[in-house]
């Protein structure tokens, strides 16, 4: 893999990297994204159920779409952009800032993750805000009950129109802005606030580096963008930045 001098210079200094992460890093996963040619809004509109103004006149529909994906979710596994990510813990202070829902960063490994919008194993009682692990509750393709109130059970994801939870944008931002290299990898960078992120990172003064098949949103502010799958080009950086290691030891 050819790498720019200038690249490999900052990964020879770098100390702290934040990985920014959307739909694509899980595309190899067998996971579709939201707006490539086989995305889920193609079939299916955000406005239509990923709001809870749908979940609340239609919640079986909703909780059926959500029990489908973490069906898919189930029977995928994190592929080797993702153990890549996780294998740089070992030379790098890491921290993976993702906007999936799909805890496949989790399952591979990585061990310090703010999820942006949520994540699809969690879920909660609207009512009493008791949570529930999606093990916990028995499968259904109608929206459960509140064990404790009867009230209607949702996904612990943040819906469009609905805040980001304070802890995980501000975690996360922080994060990347005070990261070394902040690598963008398989989003079109257009949801927001959380497209903010790799923005402030670049003005903070960190390296952004951007992993896609094709140009995005961002491709004009990234100091370096490297086109192609991720699942392919995260390996193949983790053994160059190995040999670097190794001359520096
Ligand atoms: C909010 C969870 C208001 C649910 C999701 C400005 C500021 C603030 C808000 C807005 C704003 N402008 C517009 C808004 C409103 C809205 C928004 O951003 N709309 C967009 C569509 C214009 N934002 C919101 O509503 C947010 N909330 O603002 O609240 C508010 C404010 C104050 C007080 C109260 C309320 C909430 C947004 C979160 C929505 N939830 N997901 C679920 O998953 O079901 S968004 C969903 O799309 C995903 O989470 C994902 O994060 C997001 C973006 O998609 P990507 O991950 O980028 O995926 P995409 O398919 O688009 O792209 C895939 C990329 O991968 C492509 O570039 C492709 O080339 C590449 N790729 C494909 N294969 C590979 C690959 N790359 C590498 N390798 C491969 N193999
Ligand atoms: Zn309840």
């Amino acid at each position: 893999m050819q790498l720019k001098k200038e690249f490999i210079e900052r990964l020879q200094k770098a100390k702290k990297i934040v990985f920014f992460t959307g739909a694509g890093i899980s595309a190899e996963s067998g996971i579709s994204t939201f707006r490539g040619v086989d995305g889920i809004w193609n079939k299916m509109k955000p406005e239509e159920l990923a709001n809870f103004d749908a979940f609340m006149r239609n919640p079986d529909l909703v909780w059926e779409w959500y029990q489908h994906r973490r069906e898919i979710v189930h029977n995928c596994q994190p592929n080797p952009g993702h153990n890549a990510i996780a294998a740089l813990e070992q030379y790098y202070d890491v921290t993976v800032v993702t906007q999936n829902i799909d805890n496949l960063h989790r399952r591979a490994g990585s061990t310090k993750i703010f999820e942006l919008h949520g994540n699809i194993e969690r879920n909660f009682c609207v009512n009493c805000h008791t949570f529930y692990n999606s093990p916990d509750l028995e499968i259904t393709y109608t929206a459960p009950k509140c064990k404790k109130c009867g009230g209607l059970v949702r996904p612990d994801v943040v819906w469009f129109g609905e805040m980001l939870p304070q802890d995980q944008y501000s975690g996360g931002e922080k994060t990347a802005a005070w990261s070394d290299i902040c690598f963008v990898v398989g989003t079109s960078a257009v949801v927001f606030p959380a497209a903010y992120i790799p923005m402030q990172a670049k003005h903070n003064g960190s390296y952004v580096v951007e992993i896609n098949i094709e140009p995005t949103e961002l491709s004009r502010s990234a100091d370096y963008s490297i086109f192609g799958k991720s699942g392919e080009i995260l390996p193949q950086l983790l053994e160059e930045i190995k040999k670097i290691k190794e001359q520096q030891l």
